[in-house]
């Protein structure tokens, strides 16, 4: 039934357009003037409708920085967070001081030099200084901005440990997380989707002697400070696990593991006490109130990234980050796989 209304409001538009193309051609027949010429007057007005347009881009600009800013991710909770922001920070900083100072110009100058009859546009053909300028600079900082992300890159998936990191399997299916801790041997036993019977909803393999104190759970509790290793699988289609507050994100591809590690650096109560944090919470919680909804408490996140099917937006699974002491306290309270299956 809609795919029939679009297709009635297509037609009708292009009737339009046509009615339109018609009525201009008649009107400049009554002005004894050709369609095709451009008058002064026509230039004028475009020339005032792109300085306008310039005005409204770079206004549109500031209101949108205005207006979102607050609701971007809060400070980073992770070691290598930090050298993500600034990377991300100083390569923004870049690109909007050269939308500033160009834009304007650009504008500007469409208005300025705008169509008029008695004008008549400078022959100018070479400059070997300026094409020198315009490209040795953008080269330069181009090359500046991409050995400090590649170097930021590799110092993120190349940690240098000073302690074994904790290793925790996040298994994607849809449309839902199922996290795997590797016990007290610190190994994950032998997993494949063709293991998967009954209970064993993750195919982990019960004669594997690494997997017996593998502990299956449906949240991840992290203790603050301590490097965690993720090793990722899929069971159907590609998902992405995306921890953004730790600015994170590993593909997990069916067939295969993948593998990312970071250390968090501030607890879930930390987090709760930031001013910053809390003044999200708090806009946050206001629009929750006006609809009638329970009020909405800070948490670490992992989410699926990648457009994955129906429920993706759904994918989710709580992160707490907490105390060493609290951390085992919860591991002890986890099942292991030997009890369970
Ligand atoms: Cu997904």
């Amino acid at each position: 039934m809609s795919g029939i209304m679009t297709l009635i409001v297509l037609v009708l538009a292009v009737l339009t357009a046509l009615q339109l193309i018609r009525i201009f051609e008649l009107s400049s027949k009554a002005r004894q003037t050709a369609e095709y010429e451009v008058t002064d007057r026509d230039n004028n007005n475009q020339g005032w409708l792109m300085l306008l347009f310039g005005f409204g881009l770079i206004a549109s600009f500031f209101w949108m920085l205005n207006a979102w800013l607050p609701v971007t991710l809060p400070k980073p909770a992770s070691a290598h967070g930090t050298d993500y922001d600034n990377l991300m920070t100083i390569s923004m900083l870049v690109i909007i001081a050269m939308f500033v100072l160009v834009q304007p110009i650009l504008f500007y100058f469409a208005w300025k030099y705008r169509g008029a009859k008695d004008r008549k546009a400078t022959y100018y053909e070479h400059n070997n200084r300026l094409e020198f300028i315009w490209t040795i600079v953008p080269a330069v900082v181009l090359a500046v901005l991409i050995i400090y992300g590649m170097t930021t890159w590799s110092n993120v998936m190349n940690p240098k440990n000073e302690q074994e990191p904790l290793v925790i399997e996040v298994y994607a299916q849809q449309f839902k997380w199922t996290a795997r801790y590797a016990g007290q041997d610190n190994q994950l036993g032998y997993a494949n989707v063709r293991l998967i019977k009954d209970a064993n909803v993750i195919g982990v393999d019960t004669l594997d002697t690494k997997g017996g104190d593998d502990k299956i759970t449906t949240e991840i509790h992290l203790p603050v400070g301590r490097p965690v290793l993720f090793k990722f699988r899929s069971q159907d289609v590609i998902h992405s696990a995306y921890f953004p507050h730790f600015r994170a994100q590993m593909n997990c591809v069916p067939g295969m593991t993948t593998q990312f590690q970071f250390t968090p650096t501030v607890t879930t109560a930390e987090m709760r006490q930031d001013a910053e944090v809390q003044a999200k919470v708090a806009r946050i919680n206001k629009i929750r109130t006006e609809k009638g909804l329970e009020a909405y408490a800070y948490d670490y996140v992992l989410l699926c990234n990648k457009i994955c099917g129906s429920a993706h937006y759904n994918m989710q699974m709580n992160i707490v980050v907490e105390s060493e002491a609290e951390y085992a306290k919860w591991l002890t309270e986890q099942k292991t796989v030997a009890e369970t299956l």
